[in-house]
């Protein structure tokens, strides 16, 4: 899935639609993933920060595999919740965390599960940016503050030096507003690696600073769980292809 990812990355940006288990029955997540893969979106990424079982997790991941042919890709919270029946999953550390936990202790606690299940793993560096929600509360991170691009490099460059496939900028589901494009335009600058962009993105606007800034894969879900904002998305949809021009 890395190479499916990078070979797209060549032809220009991505979109992923993230899908919270929790937040729908299977068959509305199903319709979703079909939804957004017939508007564009390259990847599903399926997780949320809380109430993810392994139950509503395999149940989500089989439903959206059975109606879509771009990959599933498992966005998870701990080491409990992991469905073999991802083509992925993202083998990430919260950079930030006060917690060692996210740094390190629940992938320490998932390799074993994640090698017999033969999950393939796409490994990431992932820094949650202020305000941060509900994902920066539960992972107990000291957000980048909104106006520190240079810490944001020095978060960008760890990732790339520590050998991460890719490094991903988070404001948070549901953020009033995304990762400033600043802070995105001088990570973009010095790492080498994709960056991957999420949280408060919800129109066409805000899309397209973000590509122009720099940012390789932009990542929407509440856009798409809450609202049902079916225009917003294509907007934010042609301004991720927009930028491939
Ligand atoms: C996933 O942050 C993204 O990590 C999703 O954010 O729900 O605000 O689109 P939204």
């Amino acid at each position: 899935m890395l190479r499916y990812l990078r070979e797209r990355l060549q032809d220009g940006k991505l979109h992923m639609t993230l899908i919270d288990p929790e937040k729908q029955p299977t068959e509305e997540a199903s319709d979703v993933a079909s939804t957004l893969e017939g508007m564009g979106t390259d990847a599903i990424m399926v997780g949320g920060s809380t109430g993810v079982t392994q139950e509503n997790l395999d149940n989500t991941v089989k439903g959206i595999k059975s109606v879509i042919e771009i990959p599933v890709i498992l966005f998870p919270a701990d080491a409990c919740t992991i469905s073999e029946y991802a083509d992925a999953i993202y083998f990430m550390s919260m950079l930030n965390s006060r917690s060692t936990r996210l740094l390190v202790g629940e992938q320490v606690q998932a390799s074993k599960t994640v090698k017999d299940l033969g999950i393939e793993t796409i490994s990431m560096g992932y820094v949650i940016v202020a305000p941060g929600m509900k994902v920066g509360e539960v992972g107990l991170a000291d957000p980048l503050p909104r106006n520190d691009p240079e810490l944001a490099v020095k978060y960008g460059l760890a990732a790339e030096f520590f050998g991460m496939d890719l490094f991903y900028l988070e404001a948070g589901s549901g953020a009033p507003a995304p990762v400033p494009a600043e802070i995105v335009k001088a990570v973009k600058e010095e790492i080498s690696i994709p960056l991957v962009v999420g949280g408060g993105i919800r129109d066409g606007k805000s899309a397209r600073e973000l590509v122009e800034a720099g940012a390789d894969m932009l990542v929407t879900g509440t856009a798409v769980e809450r609202t049902r904002d079916m225009a917003g998305l294509k907007e934010i949809l042609d301004a991720v292809k927009r930028g491939n021009r």
